[in-house]
């Protein structure tokens, strides 16, 4: 029987940088990313979201496209710079009625808007001051936030403050491979401090506006695996998941770090420092639920090489993948494992476990899926675009979720990426997640996938498809 309740929502997500183009549109200031990917050999072939797939003005045809795939909820972010240009200060009023009239279409076809405040688009200006290593970046961000409670909130329920810690500090300020490329694991550290500080200011400012609805964090869901039954490999394993699961979840969902982590990596990268407060901030603000981006696992061994820290961008299976840092773990490919073009395992029994693990460390969280799917070249034959690879894969993560929800985790909500194909911050447009296809020889003209047609059936039949 299926376990999906009436209320379920079944969504689709995007994320501002990735799908709106209009980079410099109508006042829009800019972000790290519109500077990032201009410089060269920043990313695959140098592919930016100037343009993106110019959701900006043509968002009314995509939600009519929603519409008819039959989503209940749609989780996009909004873009900081296009309401505050500076960061803060003076507003944008174009910006903020982009987002108004894509709420309103939204809601006229019944489909809950999810907001995320910051999927990774700092204003220039901000950055310029230091970024999320000052303080003030915090405060900017409680501003923000309360400008989007104060225009949207009377319209939308669903909010969640921040997109993936590990992936924008992670890669921020340890690999150097988004902006602000800093390589420095320490700086990584205060900086992320900082987004928790931003998060719980953010909680309480959504309290105080008397909204209606909920708010939330949306982490990574990265289970480690090890290689071997060694006591090296498994405590390899169970350190990765440490600094990928407990270090990000710890503090939203508890109000406070993990202290045996922290001592035993303060001699690699510090501790993080708290301002007076902080500490009963952080407790005092417990978002109302948890948002987990799920993919895919790491297989795990312990490391003494030399940090290497390649990914595949290309698409070209085995092409130089190799992720490690001395003296902690290495990422290596599992010899039994089902890997993507870009050597992502596709493993969806991690996603019922990883659900049973925050539930199991967490309590009764509610959950919703905010990320999941399956990054692929399609295949077009005789014009159509035969996804099939991604059908598979959500079927069988569909089937997961709804197994973690017979154990008894409470998941609200399941939002495949993407709604619509859209760039993938360093790997171009090349690496396609969407339910609509985007024709970049032909105006940027939507067409429907197979998949499409598939999502539709599934919803209707609410899960049993
Ligand atoms: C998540 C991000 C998304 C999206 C997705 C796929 O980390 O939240 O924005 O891009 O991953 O990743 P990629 O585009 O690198 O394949």
């Amino acid at each position: 029987m299926s376990q999906f309740p009436e209320h379920f929502l079944w969504g689709a997500a995007t994320a501002a940088y990735q799908v709106e183009g209009g980079f410099d549109a109508d006042g829009k200031g800019p972000s790290i990313w519109d500077i990032f990917a201009h410089q060269p050999g920043a990313t695959y072939q140098g592919t930016n979201g100037d343009v993106a797939v110019d959701h900006y003005h043509r968002f009314r045809e995509d939600v009519a496209l929603m519409a008819e795939m039959g989503m209940q909820s749609y989780r996009f972010s909004i873009s900081w710079p296009r309401l505050l240009p500076k960061g803060r200060g003076e507003v944008n009023e174009a910006g903020v009625a982009f987002y108004s009239e894509l709420i309103d279409a939204l809601l006229e076809h019944n489909i809950e808007p999810m907001i995320t405040l910051y999927h990774w688009d700092l204003p220039q200006a901000l950055q310029d001051e230091g970024g999320w290593e000052m303080r003030s970046t915090a405060e900017a961000f409680v501003e923000y936030a309360r400008l989007c409670y104060e225009r949207y909130g009377s319209r939308v329920k669903l909010w969640a403050t921040f997109n993936e810690t590990i992936v924008f500090i992670g890669h921020g300020y340890v690999t150097g491979s988004h902006p602000p490329a800093v390589k420095d694991p320490a700086r990584a550290i205060q900086a992320c401090h900082h987004v928790f500080v931003a998060h719980a200011l953010a909680v309480k400012a959504f309290r105080e506006s008397g909204i209606k609805g909920q708010i939330g964090f949306v982490n990574v869901l990265q289970p480690h695996t090890p290689l071997t039954d060694s006591p090296e490999d498994k405590a390899a394993a169970a350190l990765a998941d440490g600094i990928y699961t407990h270090w990000l979840y710890d503090p939203v969902l508890k109000g406070e770090y993990p202290a045996e982590l922290v001592s035993q990596t303060q001699a690699l990268w510090g501790v993080p420092r708290f301002a007076p407060g902080d500490d009963s901030l952080l407790k005092e603000n417990i978002g109302d639920f948890i948002g987990l981006n799920y993919y895919r696992r790491e297989t795990v061994v312990a490391n003494n090489e030399e940090t290497q820290l390649k990914a595949n961008h290309s698409g070209e299976r085995n092409s130089g993948h190799e992720f490690g840092f001395k003296g902690l773990f290495k990422f290596v490919r599992n010899p039994n494992g089902v890997y993507t073009d870009w050597d992502w395992e596709i493993w969806p029994q991690g996603l019922t476990d990883g659900i049973m693990q925050i539930k199991a460390r967490y309590g009764d969280v509610p959950i919703y899926i905010t990320e999941n799917g399956l990054g692929a070249k399609d295949p077009i034959i005789d014009g159509e675009i035969v996804d099939d690879a991604r059908i598979d894969y959500l079927r069988m993560h569909v089937d997961a979720m709804e197994e973690a929800m017979r154990q008894g985790a409470d998941v609200r909500g399941y939002y495949p990426w993407s709604f619509i194909d859209l760039l993938s911050w360093l790997n171009g447009y090349q690496k396609q997640y969407g339910f609509v296809y985007v024709d970049h020889h032909a105006g940027l003209a939507r067409k429907r996938k197979k998949s499409f047609f598939w999502y539709q059936k599934l919803i209707a039949s609410r899960g049993e498809q």
